[in-house]
């Protein structure tokens, strides 16, 4: 029989590289939301590829910030580093556009990282080969990578050979989770996150990065024979006027999310639904342990 591989592949970069976008495109399902905004990922979020002879745990990672300005965004950076207490394969995503200046505390834990280590140089769609060379001696100057590879996630060229190569890379293990599980995630974590997409997507400045959401209800039904799910959102901002903009003149921009945001859901659940949305002001959220803990930051 052959033997079974298993292990976790870290995936860790700066904002906006497409570390969700590569995490998609690995595991064949959109479990992470994908925007042009940096900081879209909050947490650190398992895609479980499974099969009969291996299972892969992949985490996605929020970007890592210099320079963190409310508790939140330590906490997201905590999600980050934390990959390093279990990874046995770090996946480093960088693309053309990254900032080379980088953190020096990352670099300084990559090169202690006694995993392999891999470094992705992604969207080789808006670059030349000459580009792309100089970023990968670049790069492996700076850290010395097993392996490095050049991959678009957008358009799932390269993403083949990178999952084979870290198979290749994976050590002989357990099945770690059920292997018909995908993620770590609750169903009412994925609903929260995809309308903290379309948020991402609709609003402008500050305010997706004032706002959280929570799913407080989900009720499953039976209407007209079919199966109906009732779902109630709150959206946590700051500030009263954040919350006017949310809503919008007559409602008009909530109930353009409201659309996008159940139309999404019912692919995801592939059931209907009745989105109830609720927004609610919060001055210090960010910054505020015990509700940085009921929103899942801290532990
Ligand atoms: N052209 C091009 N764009 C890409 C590629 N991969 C990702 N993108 C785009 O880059 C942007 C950021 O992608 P994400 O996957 O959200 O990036 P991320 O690293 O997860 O970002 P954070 O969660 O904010 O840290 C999105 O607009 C993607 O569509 C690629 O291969 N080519
Ligand atoms: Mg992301």
């Amino acid at each position: 029989m052959e033997k079974h591989k298993s292990g976790f592949v870290n995936i860790i970069g700066n904002p906006n590289v497409g570390k969700s976008t590569l995490l998609n495109a690995l595991v064949g399902e959109k479990m992470s939301i994908i925007t042009h905004k940096p900081q879209t990922t909050r947490h650190r979020i398992l895609g479980i590829l499974s099969d009969e002879n291996f299972q892969i745990i992949f985490s996605d990672t929020p970007g890592m910030i210099d320079d963190p300005g409310y508790k939140m965004q330590k906490a997201m950076n905590d999600a980050a580093f934390s990959i390093f207490e279990d990874a046995d394969l770090v996946v480093f995503v960088t693309e053309p556009q990254d900032k080379f200046t980088g953190d020096e505390k990352i670099f300084e834990k990559l090169k202690k990282a006694e995993v392999p280590k891999v470094l992705v140089i992604n969207k080789v769609d808006l670059s030349d080969q000459e580009t792309l060379k100089k970023l990968s001696i670049w790069w492996n100057e700076k850290i010395t990578f097993d392996e490095t590879v050049l991959i678009s996630a957008l358009n799932k060229m390269g993403t083949d050979h990178l999952l084979e190569l870290l198979l290749g890379r994976l050590p002989e293990g357990p099945v770690y989770y059920p292997k018909d599980q995908i993620s770590d995630k609750s169903v009412r974590f994925f609903l929260s996150e995809i309308i903290r997409e379309k948020i991402l997507l609709f609003y402008q400045q500050e305010i997706p990065y004032s706002t959280e959401v929570v799913i407080t209800e989900f009720k499953e039904s039976v209407k007209k024979d079919k199966p109906f799910v009732h779902v109630r959102a709150e959206i946590y901002v700051m500030r009263q006027s954040q919350k006017n903009i949310i809503i919008g003149k007559g409602g008009s921009s909530i109930k353009k999310l409201g659309i996008a945001a159940r139309k999404d859901i019912e692919s995801f659940l592939e059931k209907r639904i009745h989105l109830e949305m609720f927004v609610k002001v919060k001055e210090k959220w960010r910054d505020d342990d015990r509700l940085l803990k009921s929103f899942g930051y801290l532990q």
